[in-house]
């Protein structure tokens, strides 16, 4: 693809950090995801994260306890299946990122590469962050690449943003040990009253900058949201040698 982004939508993503792509992905491509998801989950296909292991608020306590095996991320999509591996590296995806990077494009086999459930009982609300807390690269600058194979809105737990917050100041004093922000601070108040719901349905895609603050709520439908997630960086930012990020490697695309 000649122009994989117009000049208005290459603007918007430098401006707000975000940018979502209406209807990207076919009905027929999400629904086989969807599927493979489902048998997944429901065969408990390893390697998964559970609510208990992310010990968000309100998590259960431990895998043995109610809802403790309530599947959060289905781990390394990018091996899972290659139903997700080929939406990873379809070409109008990737093309979109080598122009916003500049530069050839890897995606890292670390944090996200996952497919992401929220369940309706026990699936936990995600407090305010930036991706980047979970990688370590020369620099922090990655792209998040959220798929919805459903409806994704305030009501299921859909994701919120904070348009500009890539580039917004941030005091440590406003953030927890874990790089959330904390609620109880004055100054992060006036970010909290800017956040937005993102209304998304199933084929959308949302790519956001690893600085962005985002959050999510709890899912209060009837039916699991699925999302797959992905990140990507550009080939010349290497992740740091001996962290996770560097472990888990990255694939060029
Ligand atoms: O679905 C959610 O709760 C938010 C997920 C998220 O932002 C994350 O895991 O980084």
């Amino acid at each position: 693809m000649d122009t994989p982004l117009s000049p208005l939508q290459t603007e918007q993503f430098d401006h707000d950090g975000y940018l979502v792509l209406k209807g990207m992905v076919t009905p027929t491509a999400c629904d086989l995801m969807l599927s493979v998801a489902h048998e997944h989950l429901r065969t408990a296909v390893a390697p998964i994260e559970y609510e208990a292991d992310v010990g968000y608020a309100g998590a259960p306590a431990s895998r043995d306890a109610p809802g403790g095996k309530t599947a959060r991320r289905l781990r390394d999509a990018w091996h899972r299946h290659a139903c997700f591996r080929l939406w990873a590296e379809d070409r109008r995806l990737t093309s979109i990122l080598r122009a916003l990077f500049g530069e050839p494009v890897c995606i890292t086999l670390a944090h996200h590469n996952c497919v992401m459930t929220k369940h309706p009982d026990f699936g936990t609300a995600t407090g305010w962050h930036r991706d980047i807390r979970y990688w370590s690269f020369d620099k922090p600058d990655l792209v998040s690449v959220w798929l919805a194979l459903g409806p994704e809105n305030a009501h299921n737990g859909g994701l919120k943003v904070i348009a500009g917050s890539h580039r917004f100041e941030i005091g440590r004093h406003q953030l927890d040990d874990l790089d959330f922000l904390r609620p109880d601070v004055a100054d992060n108040q006036p970010l909290f009253a800017r956040g937005v719901s993102l209304d998304l349905d199933k084929g959308d895609v949302v790519l956001f900058h690893s600085g962005l603050f985002h959050a999510a709520g709890r899912n209060d439908s009837s039916a699991v949201k699925t999302s797959v997630v992905f990140a990507y960086h550009g080939a010349s930012n290497a992740p740091v040698a001996g962290s996770k990020s560097a472990l888990a490697g990255s694939v060029a695309l």
